[in-house]
């Protein structure tokens, strides 16, 4: 594990606690005390660099759980090596970035890298897509989404809402429509006083695919009461919705309530034991599960074109190559 911050802690403990088959017994981070600290509270190794934590033998596949920034020279070590990496999302911060990995994949000639979205192993969204794929409803005409957050920290800076954020939406989606988005546009609302000044808080992403389906999605991430995520899928007969979280209703003097997820380790654990179990599993196989490096770049290109029309207006082409053969 390099970069056991809050998402990669919570990793470490779905796989010490649910998974089977995998043990953290490396871990590396810039903040050296950090690594050591998990090290000694996991009885792992701290290693001083991630590239020495990558070369042990001990290590048979690395997970990445430091920042955005930092993944490329990590995955691209990591494929040098020829061992399976699980790198959490954005897989980099530019497209640029993610097409060096998928060259340098492509001539090792084994896909190694699966990027950490995590939605793709959730219960409802499977169930949606189930739905869709039976044709049952028709071909897909519109999605509408809302990603809702609590809050956010201090350091989430005006392009997050789009490549920190409604990245999990745009990857859901090509994903749930099986194809690819061409254009991006911002509709801006009122913005929320309660938080910075500095957001477009809340803003609707509106993204069209290639057969002309619109997905919308509402990114509000101060909304105040909750982790709240919503999908409505409408199709020529028929429509199908996300369902809301697997939680009891409370029935009391007040009235009927049910309690909404505060983060996305609560509204999406079971996802993402799904996600990481799918993985580990299909690693000590020697093969691949989840989103590639063509996910995670499709997404790069996505969010660049959602970025600048947040800041251009109008509409932004999406700019991608052709997906590589290796990818299909
Ligand atoms: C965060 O990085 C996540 O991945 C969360 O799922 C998302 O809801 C949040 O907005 C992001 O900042």
């Amino acid at each position: 594990m390099i970069g056991p911050g809050g998402m990669g802690q919570a990793h470490i403990e779905r796989i010490h606690s649910v998974i089977a088959g995998g043990r953290v017994v490396a871990v590396s981070d810039v903040n050296a005390a950090t690594a050591q600290a998990v090290a000694d509270r996991i009885g792992a190794t701290a290693y001083a660099t991630s590239a020495e934590l990558i070369a042990s033998p001990d290590v048979d596949a690395v997970m990445i759980c430091s920042h955005g920034p930092a993944h490329e020279p990590d995955v691209l070590a990591c494929i040098a090596a020829g061992k399976p990496v699980f790198c959490e999302k954005p897989l980099t911060p530019t497209a640029d970035a993610a097409l060096r990995i998928m060259q340098a994949e492509q001539a090792g000639g084994r896909k190694l890298v699966t990027v950490g979205f995590m939605r793709r192993f959730d219960a409802s969204y499977r169930e949606m897509k189930a739905i869709l794929d039976s044709g049952e409803l028709g071909e897909a005409l519109m999605v509408h989404c809302a990603h809702r957050n609590p809050t956010v920290p201090d350091f989430y800076t005006w392009d997050m809402a789009i490549n920190d954020t409604a990245i999990h939406e745009i990857d859901t989606m090509r994903w749930l429509l099986g194809e690819e988005f061409v254009s991006a546009r911002v509709d801006k609302p009122k913005k929320t006083s309660l938080r910075f000044e500095h957001l477009q808080d809340p803003l609707v992403l509106v993204l069209e695919t290639a057969s002309g389906v619109r997905v919308d999605d509402e990114v509000f991430v101060n909304c105040q009461y909750g982790y709240d995520i919503r999908c409505e899928l409408v199709a020529e007969k028929g429509a199908v919705s996300l369902a809301d979280q697997n939680v009891v209703t409370r029935r009391d003097a007040v009235g009927r309530n049910n309690r909404i997820a505060m983060n996305h380790n609560e509204r999406f654990w079971g996802a993402f034991v799904t996600e990481v179990q799918e993985w580990i599993t299909a690693a000590a196989k020697g093969e691949h599960s989840g989103s590639s490096s063509w996910d995670g770049y499709a997404a790069a290109c996505v969010c660049d074109a959602g970025v600048k029309a947040l800041t251009d207006d109008g509409v932004v082409p999406v700019q991608m190559i052709a997906k590589p053969e290796f990818y299909v």
